[in-house]
């Protein structure tokens, strides 16, 4: 579809990744939800990308095409917002020298040492060390919070950061994902949950939304909480969770987005969900909307919060504002 509208020797085109598409797409949302910092962020990754494997891709020179392009990519009215915002992304990228994020991982931070440990044990193929290391963590005291704020998501982080730099492969990403999915189901077991359950939340991430970490961590910790919780994973048909709303019981919904392309299907849910007779909460959060501070608000949601522990307290007092 995009691509075949790109000419072959187009600089967008020669991007790898079809980030080409991405970059079209990606400017279309940005104007659309007034979110500069969508593309900007999008942009600074793809020169990333390009510059840790030596491509001869430009991200600049794509820039300069799209820039060019605008007018046959966009209705008119929108030229002017989307012709800013490949400027700010111009400008993003010529101010950075190096064009990769800082390591995720803070080793002078409490638990960041413990952070830095477990995914060297993780990279070197280790789990059944790693699984010791985290499980003597939660011996000492470390709490699922601590546990998920600063050590699991910074290494998560990290291990994005690492594959973006093409220091790491694919395969090592999946392998520590995965391996982290098996610890957070072992911590989760160990937890002494509340008994009493008043509220209910449900979790997920929509449509082509493959991350669901987020959505799984956001469970754990509203279970936690004393909250009745189900996590049901990434790529959640945003029809099937209409129709799912409707049966069953929710007072909050956390809808988790990574990409700045998962905002939309999110804002287009939240739309749907207000024709319902009865609608329970949203909440949002995830990597895409803390580019953008208020864009929660703008696509109608009830709130944002930065993390899993910050999200049940801000759910807490919008159960008891609405009661
Ligand atoms: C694991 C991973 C994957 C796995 C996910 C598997 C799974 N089971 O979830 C797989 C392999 C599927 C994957 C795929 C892709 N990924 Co990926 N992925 C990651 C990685 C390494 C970790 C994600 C994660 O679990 N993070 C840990 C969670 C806990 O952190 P978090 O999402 O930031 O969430 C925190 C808060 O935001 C908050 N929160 C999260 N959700 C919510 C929701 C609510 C309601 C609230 C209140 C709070 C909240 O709580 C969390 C803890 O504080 C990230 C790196 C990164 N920076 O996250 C890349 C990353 C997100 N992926 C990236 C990319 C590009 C992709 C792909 C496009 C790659 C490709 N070409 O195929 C695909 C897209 C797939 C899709 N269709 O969605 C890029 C995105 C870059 C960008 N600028 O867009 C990243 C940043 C890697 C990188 N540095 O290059 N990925």
């Amino acid at each position: 579809m995009l691509t075949s509208s790109l000419r072959p020797r187009d600089p967008l085109a020669a991007l790898p990744f079809q980030l080409g598409d991405e970059f079209v797409a990606g400017l279309r949302d940005a104007v659309e939800l007034s979110a500069p910092a969508l593309f900007v962020d999008l942009a600074r990754w793809a020169h990333s990308l390009v510059t840790h494997r030596e491509s001869p891709a430009s991200v600049e020179a794509a820039l300069q095409s799209l820039f060019d392009s605008l007018g046959t990519l966009l209705p008119l009215s929108n030229a002017p917002r989307a012709r800013a915002i490949v400027e700010a992304a111009r400008d993003a990228i010529a101010q950075r020298s190096d064009p990769a994020p800082e390591c995720a991982i803070d080793v002078a931070s409490p638990h960041g040492a413990v952070a830095g440990r477990l995914l060297n044990l993780l990279l070197e193929g280790d789990e059944q060390r790693a699984s010791r290391e985290l499980l003597c963590c939660v011996a000492k005291g470390t709490t699922q919070a601590e546990l998920y704020d600063e050590i699991v998501t910074p290494l998560l982080h990290e291990t994005g950061r690492l594959w973006e730099h093409n220091a790491i492969g694919i395969s090592e990403e999946h392998a520590i994902t995965a391996a982290i999915e098996r610890f957070m189901a072992h911590i989760a077991e160990l937890q002494a949950v509340r008994p009493f359950r008043e509220f209910a939340v449900v979790t997920a991430s929509l449509g082509s939304s493959a991350h669901e970490v987020g959505a799984r961590m956001l469970a754990d910790t509203f279970a936690l909480g004393g909250w009745h919780a189900t996590y049901l994973g990434g790529n959640i048909p945003p029809e099937d969770l209409l129709d799912y709303v409707d049966r069953v019981s929710v007072d909050v919904l956390a809808l988790s987005a990574t990409l700045a392309r998962d905002v939309i299907p999110v804002r287009n849910f939240i739309a749907a969900l207000l024709d319902r007779p009865v609608a329970p909460l949203v909440l949002v959060g995830g990597r895409a909307f803390a580019l953008d501070p208020t864009l929660w608000q703008r696509i109608g949601a009830d709130g944002y919060a930065a993390t899993p522990s910050l999200a049940v307290a801000l759910a807490n007092e919008l159960v008891h504002q609405t009661a």
